[in-house]
């Protein structure tokens, strides 16, 4: 039997902010003590993590003492192997980003958020990170005069492209990564969902450097599917980091831990990561942004970021086992899923020869497709009883 103990090799990497969260939420105040992000990479490493992530406030002041702090944390990834594969600028704690970072209507506010996002940018090219995320939870509107969008998209476009032009110029290995959701903290939040931020990224002046970071529960907190997503976020090549964590539909935005919420998506999103049976696997790092719940003392904590990763493992193992069983190989012949790869129009025929076919569209209308039994054996696996 599988142990599902994760190894670096595993390539999980968790944000400092979340097995850091102290809880502080809408109605109450913190009820864990902060914790040290030295102890964090410490025990994360211990758990089989590779890498940690982080937001430039998690981890180094803007005081005196940064270059002390960021001594002792490098000294900690040295020691235990973790690695930086990903950082990400805080554009919305301050009171100074309460109407967004790079979309602010005022203009101050954008530059100052523009320099701390190169400060770290700088910092992130130091620690080795190659991905660099963009969450734009401030930048957004609660009511419809307040925001021009059309200006805001052109002041993000305009950040965006800043931003890429620098890390060019700098010569950095690093990729941006936007990160969509469609509301809270603010009511509406611009770029909601994986097809926005790719049709954003589509209008920038270098596309290649920017990419998404899709987070599970964003998505399904708009009545989304996760799976498809980021199904079509590898289609464009656009899926350059990702988020997972577990939701309960369309709420607040609940940060489960990786498994928790809906499990049958999280199947499937394992599913697609490791290829579908058809592509290769998804070989960036797995990353969690969670937030272990507020009933939870440290070792509950860690019990949440274990489960993650073994919840991962688990549900690996078991699409895996679904991919190799012959009986799935039988009923999904049957369900011709294979046969949507094959050109609707076949090499060498015109319109005219399709147009020109005879149809039976009653016959193809009676056919069934055996979808149900399926989706029956899939259930089996991840119920454990195949
Ligand atoms: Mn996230």
């Amino acid at each position: 039997m599988n142990s599902f103990t994760p190894t670096k090799d595993d390539k999980f990497s968790f944000g400092l902010w979340t097995v850091g969260w102290q809880g502080v939420d809408v109605f109450g105040t913190a009820v864990r003590p902060a914790m040290d992000p030295v102890h964090a990479v410490e025990k994360l490493a211990e758990l089989g993590a590779a890498a940690v992530t982080f937001h430039d406030d998690d981890v180094v002041p803007d005081d005196s003492t940064r270059g002390q702090v960021l001594e002792r944390f490098t000294k900690a990834l040295a020691d235990t192997g973790m690695g930086v594969e990903m950082m990400t600028t805080n554009l919305f704690s301050h009171p100074v980003f309460k109407d967004g970072g790079l979309t602010a209507n005022d203009r101050q506010v954008r530059r100052y958020a523009l320099a701390k996002v190169l400060r770290n940018v700088d910092l992130a090219a130091e620690l080795g990170a190659t991905t660099y995320v963009l969450w734009g939870g401030r930048e957004g509107a609660e009511s419809g005069g307040s925001k021009d969008v059309r200006a805001a998209l052109d002041r993000y476009k305009e950040s965006m492209d800043l931003l890429c032009a620098y890390v060019r110029e700098q010569g950095y290995n690093i990729r941006f990564a936007i990160e969509p959701k469609p509301n809270e903290p603010r009511g509406d939040i611009l770029l909601p969902s994986i097809g926005h931020a790719i049709a954003f990224i589509n209008d920038l002046a270098d596309p290649e450097l920017v990419g998404i970071n899709p987070e599970v529960g964003h998505e399904q907190m708009a009545s989304l599917n996760y799976a498809h997503g980021i199904a079509q976020a590898l289609w464009h090549g656009k899926l350059y980091h990702i988020d997972l964590n577990g939701q309960h539909g369309p709420r607040f935005d609940q940060d489960l831990r990786f498994g928790a919420g809906n499990l049958r998506e999280a199947f499937w999103t394992v599913d697609v990561l490791q290829g579908s049976g058809r592509y290769p696997a998804y070989d960036g790092h797995i990353h969690f942004d969670y937030k272990p719940p507020r009933t939870e003392d440290e070792d509950g904590v860690w019990e949440t970021a274990r489960g993650c990763m073994r919840n991962y493992l688990i549900l690996r193992e078991k699409v895996n086992a679904f991919r190799a069983d012959p009986e799935v190989a039988e009923a999904l012949a049957a369900a011709r899923v294979a046969e949507l790869n094959e050109p609707t129009l076949a090499e060498g025929e015109s319109l005219a020869d399709l147009r020109g076919a005879s149809y039976d569209p009653d016959a193809l209308g009676n056919r069934g497709l055996g979808f149900e039994r399926l989706d029956q054996l899939a259930m089996e696996h991840l119920l454990g009883v195949r």
